[in-house]
């Protein structure tokens, strides 16, 4: 009788209308008469999204039926963005929904706005597992995300006077159409507490049981990742939460009331706000509360789905395939051997050999201070019988190597290389090193980028290398989804891309770029190309406009951006540097040298920093200090512009990306892993400035090197020339630097004593991020620029050849390479 009920999916405008005006008027009890964007853009997205929960249900009962091996990606971050547009695109629907809400009154563009975006994560990391899971869902891979449902997401950046300044990112105040709270859905997680001994006569043995003594609750909340062009829908699951409703008597006898409220009170703080470092460990208790929190319910779930094939355990890794990405959900490692040994009475050799054989870690950074490691003492004391666990796999892993190196090494070689790969680093206090164990508890561990995989195995795990050879490490080079990050960002780009290779296939298929190359001599076509890029331009200066009162035209100047988080390692001081560098030059000309010498520029920056770092956010307030004076000053009127946008993010990197002609990749070579922004604005027709860094390094290699802009001291060389610093006194700058500095200590840019820790940190601290070594290697890249930039026709050359050879870098060549080389699964077609 029910299926003559079932839910109909809208596929033509009439259907659409009536879905909208339903959910105005039920959904929202609202009506039509006073109906304003943001109700116009609630009613809208719960009719996709009605529409996107019925594929979802199909496809979960589907893969339930079939039983494949299923990918789980485990993420303390996923920065996911706006999904309206995305969920609209990828179920081949925008200009129905366009047509249908002109037809009602609304214009599309303006409801897309009223949407929060889902900002659950920092940069990079966070952003690629959001790729990740459009590529899984696109590739029809059986997958699913998890992660924490944060109340708050990264804070929002205002800057005032030119400091930033974080303002919470409560993105939840109205109801959120794109998540599924699943109440029924609610696994106890429990922390602190002791370990109990159990004396079994009949076996002889003692069990080891965890006594927790506090518990919370996880309430799973699911969020659906449509595919492009397919009816595939994954699940992310996010958890949240939220206190038990058992409550501790004793306390309650006791008269202690409002202690014992306050305790379920604490259980809602651990997924309150997403901690914003990126690249760097502060080793806070209620950061390792909140990775426990979310492995313990992930791998529960996990395990219950496999329970319920009823498969034998050994066939638990030909089901289940589990990617940590990077150190933070380590503790899977050690929870799935706890299930196995304590709850599930595996012998310790038999749950291992399934532990290693289901987990793969991706390492992103090669940073020391991103490295994460916990206080024994803590660990403790929130996990007890997971400690415990530690220093059992710690024992028998430092005792196969023992073994293996006893015969060849002295007893000195083999005590160095024993306390290097140790899990526990003996000092004070003791500390767990997660990536050791990450790297031990796993069959696979990549790096993100050709040098960077390269790198981990010469630097920071090359005992490791000893240990196991190198066959368990392996390479798997990022990439970004081309829908988002193509088709939405850049829909003028796309479309025209479309018309000369005969539709979207190659959304699907970015190999098919490289056809782009028959047109190089089309002159119609590279107008057009031009002229695309003109009008993303003329987007942004509206936006940056709105959001700084700046106004450009944008026909005159060449757009230089700089958009990632602030850190010294990324070197925007480099960047600044540069721009002061040009100011005091175009200063030095007379009006008339200026009109023939000077290539107009506008520099674009964004980016939040860490709200403890303080040498970032000195970076900031430099930055906005020169854009002050620069963008007031008569001489420098078009000729240069120096722009923060403030509170870059997802939905507004979409705007400023496409707008690029060059985009700065300029990290100390060594320290960015891969950076994905690279490819983004390569892939939107950008050209680059960057050092030989990340994937910098394979971006240059598909798309030739006539086409990038190339500067700076080498990896290799990096070591050696800190080295030297470290010996030197001070350093001697260059004069360009010099020059740079005494302008800014002049008190130019506001109060010269302000900017001196920055200034220092080169001059008299060493230098560490090679700052003043690669000063002029850069502003001789900038030159290259300006004179390949007067060359319009050759310019736009280079842009299209280099589009043509991107296809290497989509998510869904990288997504391929994770499922043959660390996961060995499979797609799942849908029939
Ligand atoms: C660790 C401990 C405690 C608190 C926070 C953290 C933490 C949080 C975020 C450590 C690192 C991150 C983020 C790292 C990150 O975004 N790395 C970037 O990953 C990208 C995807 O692989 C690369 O492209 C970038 O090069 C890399 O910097």
């Amino acid at each position: 009788l029910w299926k003559k009920f079932a839910v109909k999916e809208f596929s033509e405008k009439s259907d659409f209308e009536r879905d909208f005006v339903h959910h105005i008027e039920t959904t929202l009890a609202r009506s039509m008469y006073n109906c304003d964007d943001l109700a116009a853009y609630q009613a809208a997205s719960n009719t996709v999204r009605d529409k996107l929960i019925v594929e979802w249900n199909e496809t979960q009962q589907f893969q339930t039926l079939k039983d494949p091996k299923r990918i789980y990606y485990l993420s303390l971050e996923f920065l996911m963005g706006r999904a309206m547009d995305n969920a609209m695109l990828n179920a081949g629907v925008k200009d129905l929904v366009k047509d249908s809400l002109s037809e009602l009154g609304f214009n599309l563009e303006d409801i897309l706005e009223q949407e929060p975006d889902a900002a659950l994560g920092n940069g990079g990391l966070g952003r690629l597992a959001a790729c990740f899971l459009d590529s899984l869902s696109t590739g029809k891979y059986p997958s699913w995300g998890y992660g924490l449902r944060y109340q708050y997401g990264i804070f929002a950046q205002r800057i005032i006077d030119g400091y930033q300044v974080e303002t919470p990112d409560y993105w939840l105040t109205f109801s959120n159409p794109w998540e599924i709270p699943r109440h029924e859905i609610q696994i106890p997680v429990d922390f602190y507490g002791f370990v109990e001994e159990e004396f079994n006569p009949q076996t002889n043995e003692t069990k080891k049981i965890w006594k927790g003594g506090e518990r919370v609750i996880a309430v799973a909340y699911d969020f659906p990742i449509p595919g492009y062009s397919t009816k595939n829908v994954n699940n992310l699951r996010l958890w949240s939460a939220k206190p038990t409703t058992e409550f501790d008597f004793s306390k309650f006898n006791s008269g202690d009331y409002q202690n014992s409220v306050r305790l379920q009170q604490r259980a809602e703080s651990i997924t309150a706000v997403l901690y914003p470092n990126d690249n760097f460990d502060q080793g806070k208790e209620l950061r390792l509360k909140q990775q426990y929190f979310w492995v313990a319910a992930s791998l529960h779930d996990i395990v219950r789905r496999f329970k319920k094939t009823k498969r034998p355990w050994s066939e638990f890794p030909l089901q289940v395939a589990i990617q940590l990405n990077d150190t933070h959900p380590t503790l899977a490692i050690v929870e799935l051997q706890r299930i196995f040994i304590d709850l599930e009475g595996f012998s310790w050799d038999d749950a291992w050999e399934i532990v290693v054989k289901t987990f793969g870690y991706t390492n992103h950074t090669v940073m020391q201070e991103a490295l994460e490691k916990w206080p024994i003492p803590l660990f403790e004391r929130l996990l007890p019988r997971h400690l415990e666990i530690i220093y059992t796999i710690n024992f028998f892993f430092l005792q196969q190597v023992e073994k293996k190196f006893q015969s060849t090494y002295s007893q000195k070689e083999l005590e160095n290389l024993l306390s290097s790969v140790s899990v526990i680093e003996e000092y004070y206090p003791k500390q767990v090193r997660m990536a050791n164990l990450a790297i031990i508890g796993s069959h696979r561990v990549n790096g993100v980028a050709e040098l960077h995989s390269e790198l981990i195995k010469t630097t920071i795990f090359k005992d490791f290398v000893k240990v196991y050879g190198d066959k368990k490490f392996t390479n798997v080079t990022n990439g970004v989804t081309p829908r988002r990050w193509l088709r939405e960002a850049n829909p003028e780009l796309a479309e025209l891309i479309a018309s000369k290779l005969g539709g979207y296939e190659y959304l699907l298929n970015l190999n098919l770029l490289k056809n782009l190359e028959n047109y190089l001599d089309d002159k119609d076509f590279k107008h057009k190309w031009d002229i695309v890029k003109l009008n993303n331009k003329f987007r942004l200066t509206k936006l940056i406009k709105k959001l700084t009162g700046i106004e450009i035209n944008p026909t005159e100047y060449l757009f230089d951006i700089q958009v990632k988080r602030i850190h010294e390692y990324k070197r925007q001081q480099l960047n600044i540097f540069g721009v002061i560098h040009r100011y005091l030059w175009i200063k030095s000309l007379s009006p008339k040298e200026r009109k023939s010498l000077v290539q107009p520029k506008v520099y674009v920056f964004g980016g939040k920093s860490a709200p403890g770092y303080y040498m970032a956010k000195l970076i900031i307030k430099l930055i906005n200090a020169v854009g002050e004076l620069v963008n007031n000053d008569a001489d420098a009127e078009g000729y240069l512009k120096c722009i923060f946008v403030p509170d870059y993010n997802v939905s507004k990197a979409q705007i400023i990306i496409p707008a690029s002609d060059i985009s700065e990749h300029i990290s100390t070579a060594g320290t960015e892993a891969s950076g994905t922004s690279n490819m983004k604005f390569v892939l939107n027709g950008g050209l680059i400035i960057g050092t030989v860094d990340g994937a910098n390094v394979e971006i240059t290699r598909e798309i030739g090197e006539d086409n990038i802009f190339l500067f700076g001291n080498l990896a290799e060389n990096v070591e050696d020339i800190r080295h030297a610093h470290r010996y030197a006194p001070h350093l001697e700058l260059p004069e360009s630097l010099k020059q740079v500095f005494e302008a800014i200590e002049s008190g130019k840019f506001g109060e010269g004593d302000e900017y001196k820790p920055l200034l220092d940190s080169v001059r008299y601290h060493k230098d560490y991020y090679l700052v003043s070594d690669d000063f002029d290697s850069y502003l001789q890249a900038q030159e290259l620029i300006d004179e390949a930039y007067k060359d319009r026709d050759d310019w736009i050359q280079k842009s299209i050849i280099s589009v043509a050879n991107m296809g290497f870098f989509s998510s869904d060549r990288c997504i391929e390479e994770y499922a043959e080389m660390i996961w060995d699964v499979e797609p799942l077609e849908r029939d």
